[in-house]
């Protein structure tokens, strides 16, 4: 399908730089081209040119490329102009394109478009996105896979297994009086339960797949002067909280990350819990509760080394700061939930970076699995496990017609995550929350 809109936009972030990427795609792109280098050029397809680019009352060194379709991330004619860097040039360059005929991107606009031209399904779209995102090695695998169709492909055969049953099915329904076979019925229930069990995998793993996405929220808290901001800084490798041995330093969350074996986690710095009469502590202590609610892990620290008495729900590990300050030879654990520490020296800090990793993550991680970590995708194949397992549980129970309409929906609701089966503002809403230039 041929847009009529030709659109642009800076494909890379706005500001200084030395490069600026920026993208044209649609049916004028060459035309457009043409016209603000001032050569009638036939260009060769993918080929760099250096050109002078001519803009207001300026010109720029340009290198320029034509993609022409289908052979393009668009899948329409795609044009690459590199001009030097900076806000300035850039934006004078766009609004010089915008007076040649072009029109401003919407955010998502060229991967939509990619979509809609068959180059890319919805799911290695969001891929992409996530790649873009990526903030952690898993993270960016996890984009990775999915902008190069692994689930698409284990969705299209699950599609392609329903679709074998639907046919059998659809075939015989014309033949009322036709009785199925053992061998036929259960080959059909195989199937079923197959596709149910590995979508319940899916779904099971992507506990772990929200945790790759999002990382682990960490929140430490204590007593005042412990050393919870301190540690921070040393876990994160910072000097993003202020420390100082006045109790009561800290008064707003200040957070902060680090990656730990591909994971990256969120670090949230509290103001020390006790009773104040300080009004904007009082504050400070009420967020740190809130924080200790969110968290996936709790840091309880002390430098008495005695545990704390903060009570919580949630996974904790008890942190002895300070151990600098005790004559210890070899640190013991006393239990696996137990560890000294010196955010000071550095003292155990990454072993308790593998305990918090132990507790949140370990074991349940392969690197080269392909996890669910998108809401959506998780959605749609949780309503299609639904399906499967109502025609499983109906299939000796009612008619074949009941049973093929369940699994057509199951077949719809799959097609949902590659964006086979989804209606215009679904898609529109999700293309939305894409970058602009992209
Ligand atoms: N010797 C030693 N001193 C530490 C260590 N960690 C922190 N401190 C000191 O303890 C004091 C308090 O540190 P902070 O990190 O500000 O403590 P906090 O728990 O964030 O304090 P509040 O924000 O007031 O609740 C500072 O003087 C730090 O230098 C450590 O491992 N060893
Ligand atoms: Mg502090």
């Amino acid at each position: 399908m041929r847009m009529e809109k030709t659109i642009v936009a800076l494909a890379t972030p706005a500001g200084n730089s030395g490069v600026a990427v920026i993208r044209i795609s649609g049916e004028r792109a060459k035309e457009i081209l043409q016209k603000i280098i001032r050569e009638d050029l036939d260009f060769e397809p993918r080929k760099m040119y250096l050109k002078k680019v001519y803009f207001s009352n300026l010109e720029d060194v340009c290198l320029v490329v034509f993609f022409p379709n289908p052979h393009s991330y668009t899948g329409e004619d795609v044009v690459e102009i590199q001009s030097h860097g900076g806000y300035f040039i850039a934006q004078k360059i766009i609004d010089e394109l915008l007076t040649l005929g072009c029109t401003l991107a919407s955010p998502g606009e060229f991967s939509k478009r990619a979509f809609i031209n068959g180059k890319l399904s919805l799911d290695q779209a969001e891929g992409i996105m996530d790649l873009i995102n990526a903030e952690s090695e898993m993270q960016a695998k996890n984009g990775s896979s999915l902008m190069q169709g692994e689930l698409k492909n284990i969705i299209l055969d699950y599609q392609n297994k329903l679709t074998d049953i639907l046919a059998e099915i659809e075939a015989k329904l014309d033949y009322p009086e036709y009785e199925y076979t053992e061998n036929e019925t259960s080959n059909i229930l195989d199937t079923l339960r197959k596709i149910d069990e590995n979508l319940t995998n899916l779904i099971d793993e992507s506990s772990t797949g929200i945790k790759i996405k999002n990382g682990i929220k960490v929140a430490l808290i204590g007593t005042p002067n412990v050393g919870k901001s301190s540690l921070l800084n040393a876990l994160s490798k910072s000097n993003k909280a202020i420390v100082t041995s006045i109790a009561g330093t800290t008064r707003d969350v200040i957070e902060a990350e680090y990656e730990y074996n591909g994971i990256i986690f969120r670090l949230y710095d509290t103001a020390g819990i006790h009773e104040s009469s300080d009004e904007v502590e009082k504050i400070g202590i009420e967020r740190a509760k809130q924080i200790l609610n969110e968290a996936d892990i709790v840091l309880k620290v002390s430098d008495n080394f005695k545990p704390s008495k903060i009570s919580t729900d949630k996974p904790y590990i008890e942190v002895f700061n300070k151990s600098d300050l005790i004559e210890i030879f070899e640190f013991k654990e006393i239990d696996k939930n137990c560890i000294f520490v010196s955010a000071k020296t550095g003292k155990n800090i990454d072993k308790l970076k593998e305990m918090i990793f132990n507790k949140t993550v370990s074991n349940k991680i392969d690197s080269n699995k392909l996890y669910l970590t998108n809401t959506r995708h998780i959605d749609c194949v949780k309503r299609a496990k639904s399906l499967i397992q109502n025609a499983i549980f109906q299939f000796n129970n009612t008619t074949m017609d009941i049973i093929s309409s369940e699994i057509k929906s199951a077949w719809i609701t799959l097609g949902e995550v590659t964006g086979d089966t989804n209606n215009e503002t679904i898609i529109d809403k999700i293309f939305s929350k894409f970058c602009l230039g992209k």
